[in-house]
């Protein structure tokens, strides 16, 4: 059993509606996957790598899952799809109704060409590092061996961000979706 992190991430209204709901009932679909440990805030941010696109929601969530890593990445492209995500529409960083990425898998590191975890970009995107400290300080980054706060610290030490960069969300949605923190090991 290991425990998951994955970004959600939306600026397309889906199938779901709005991406405040693709974000909740993508979550639902998630905890199907295993248990649902944690779950941050919702996060409005700026777009990053391509600007002329609306604002993304961002979240993050812990799953404990027995699906080995591509098990788990089979099952969230189908949950994008069934979002209404087209890859054949696909413009590097540009918007989406819903992407689902794996950040993190206890000590896992895959290398492949359709799978990279720890995932690529989490010591630069701070879209990603704010709702992953939320609920996962003190994991540590299997490739450069830091913690979630050392990588989040580290950022804000070497880029001056815009305050409106990542904008905490109060949704009762959100909030009422359950996770299960009984099941947490202890590693965050
Ligand atoms: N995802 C991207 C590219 N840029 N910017 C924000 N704010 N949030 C995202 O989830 C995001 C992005 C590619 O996956
Ligand atoms: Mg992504
Ligand atoms: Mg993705």
């Amino acid at each position: 059993m290991r425990t998951a992190y994955i970004a959600l991430g939306a600026n397309l209204p889906s199938s779901a509606g709005e991406p405040i709901d693709t974000l909740a009932v993508a979550v639902e679909r998630i905890s199907e996957l295993g248990v649902l440990t944690a779950r941050s805030s919702l996060y409005s941010t700026a777009p990053v790598g391509f600007a002329a696109q609306p604002r993304f929601l961002n979240a993050v969530v812990a799953l404990q899952t027995t699906l080995p890593p591509h098990k788990l990445l089979e099952a969230l492209r189908r949950i994008e799809i069934e979002f209404g995500r087209d890859r054949r529409l696909y413009i590097p960083n540009g918007p989406r109704s819903l992407d689902l990425d794996i950040l993190l898998m206890n000590d896992v590191c895959v290398g492949e060409a359709d799978l990279t975890i720890p995932h690529p970009r989490i010591a630069d995107r701070i879209f990603v590092l704010v709702p992953l400290y939320e609920i996962a300080a003190r994991v540590v980054d299997p490739r450069s061996r830091r913690t979630i706060a050392e990588l989040l610290s580290a950022l804000h030490q070497s880029r001056d961000l815009d305050i409106d960069a990542v904008v905490r969300i109060e949704s009762d949605q959100w909030a009422a979706l359950s996770v299960d923190a009984s099941r947490t090991t202890g590693a965050n």
